[in-house]
């Protein structure tokens, strides 16, 4: 593809926006130069190609495909039909999977998917055909009691948030925290790493219907052929949420043990993450939960997105390329010369390193809290997103962890050798931060001290070394 044809269409599109409003144009651009110039280092961002990001701004947005492929609620899905089919295809092909379900709009809506294919495969009940047509808003606390009551095992089992878990493995400010009682395995205080037997134990004593696998801020393999024993054991539905490291999966740097699709009943996952996709979610699953999976809309899901399944089926053919498995692998190698970087400069990391695409630091060893390091990093051009640690003594809103990932920076090619002076960077930051006290004396949580000056500077350094590997050097706006 010719950089003068990416440059054309981009351009294009931004004087047939701005024609119509032009303050939506400049954001657009801006947008562009803000990503351009930042150093992202959100674990869970990346830059989708220019081909992805077309695929999704034309007409296809204007589409009703309710139902699934063949089987529509609306005429004319004969295109849409195209699309989603090639979407699933990519993606069955891709991870391995007997099924592929294409059409979640986030990766929330794609674990509602999935829980509901799994109570529905599992129940028939009264109850659950009331929620079914009750908006969900109506039920009260007692009614989903009741309901749980009704159903009987509703339990699901899954990481807990401060050990790297997600909100909807089943917490109480997400749905999946009413639609079952939840109970969380940890991390073993010591390592910091998944202590198998601890889950094997609290399976046998709870019992629950699902047990999850996969995290957003844990910093290690994961052994899924040993978890999905663990759900056999207790009879559980094994599913896996492999939303953040789906990318490593599909570059095969996850394979055997530490790969989920050929363990896990059903898979949920992002596509925009380390997978370098479109902003959206998929279901893949064993063949038993295929129909239930496929009734996803209208059971839970708006009508899909047929301009972002287009653009899945795009990303999914980068993805099956030979060249997206030497992506997957500089993600990981990228992750652990910047934990080396960090460790050897005196950071503590929350188990002292890495073997995906992420590194969780924790700040408590700088003397601040996540939110003070979160925003002084900010202050110096760096990207980052405060995060719990385990155990974390700071709770949930200011925490004392900064979790940090490769994907972005290593699609704009950055290397082994630009992550040691991201960590020079990052500690330059964190050891020249001071926590600040409120006006009674007390330390705060959120006030600090960073010289302005020194800020200044490292953005500048920052700024310098995303230089070297331009974002999106085909695309130049004029
Ligand atoms: N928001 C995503 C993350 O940052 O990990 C997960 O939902």
């Amino acid at each position: 593809m010719s950089r003068n044809a990416e440059s054309t269409a981009f351009r294009s599109a931004l004087e047939v926006i701005r024609a119509v409003e032009p303050r939506v144009a400049d954001a657009i651009g801006a947008e562009l130069t803000d990503q351009r110039e930042s150093l992202k280092l959100i674990a869970s961002e990346n830059y989708a190609s220019p081909a992805t990001l077309l695929a999704m701004g034309n007409w296809f947005s204007d589409k009703y495909a309710e139902g699934t492929v063949g089987r529509r609620f609306y005429a004319g899905c004969q295109n849409v039909d195209t699309v989603e089919a090639l979407a699933a295809e990519h993606a069955r092909e891709l991870f391995g999977a007997a099924h592929a379900y294409v059409q979640p709009h986030s990766g929330i809506d794609a674990n509602l998917v999935a829980f509901w294919a799994v109570l529905a495969d599992r129940v028939e009940s009264p109850a659950l055909k009331k929620a079914q047509v009750r908006q969900v808003n109506d039920l009260t606390e007692a009614d989903w009691f009741a309901l749980r009551r009704e159903l009987g095992n509703q339990r699901m089992l899954g990481m807990s948030l401060d050990a790297g878990g997600h909100l909807t493995h089943g917490f109480r400010p997400n749905i999946s925290g009413k639609m079952f009682d939840q109970r969380s395995y940890g991390t073993d205080p010591a390592t910091g790493l998944i202590d198998y037997d601890r889950v094997a134990e609290a399976a046998r004593e709870f019992k629950p219907l699902i047990l999850v696998g996969g995290y957003s801020a844990y910093p290690r393999k994961v052994n899924f052929r040993i978890l999905r024993e663990i759900a056999d054991s207790v009879g559980a539905t094994f599913m896996v949420d492999m939303a953040h490291f789906a990318g490593l999966v599909a570059g095969k740097v996850f394979t055997g043990d530490f790969d989920p699709v050929p363990h896990a009943h059903i898979v949920t996952t992002t596509t925009h993450k380390s997978l370098r996709g479109p902003r959206g979610g998929m279901v893949l699953c064993q063949p038993e939960l295929a129909d239930q999976v496929d009734r996803g809309c209208p059971m839970v899901l708006g009508g899909p997105l047929p301009h972002v399944m287009a653009a899945k089926a795009v990303a999914l053919a980068e993805a099956r390329r030979p060249d997206f498995a030497d992506y997957a692998q500089r993600i990981v190698d990228n992750a652990q010369a910047l934990a080396e970087g960090l460790l050897h400069r005196g950071a503590k990391l929350v188990t002292g390193g890495t073997d995906n695409h992420l590194v969780l630091i924790d700040v408590s060893g700088y003397g601040l809290t996540g939110r003070q390091a979160e925003q002084a990093l900010l202050d110096s051009g760096i990207v980052t997103n405060r995060n719990s640690v385990p155990q974390d003594p700071n709770g949930a809103w200011y925490t004392s962890g900064i979790r940090i990932g490769t994907p972005a920076l290593t699609t704009r090619g950055l290397g082994t050798a630009e992550m040691d002076q991201t960590a020079e960077l990052i500690h330059t930051v964190l050891t020249q931060t001071t926590a600040g006290a409120n006006a009674d004396g007390t330390p705060s949580k959120a006030k600090y001290t960073l010289d302005p000056g020194l800020a200044d500077k490292v953005a500048r350094q920052a700024t310098d070394l995303l230089a070297t590997h331009p974002l999106y050097p085909s695309v130049d706006l004029g």
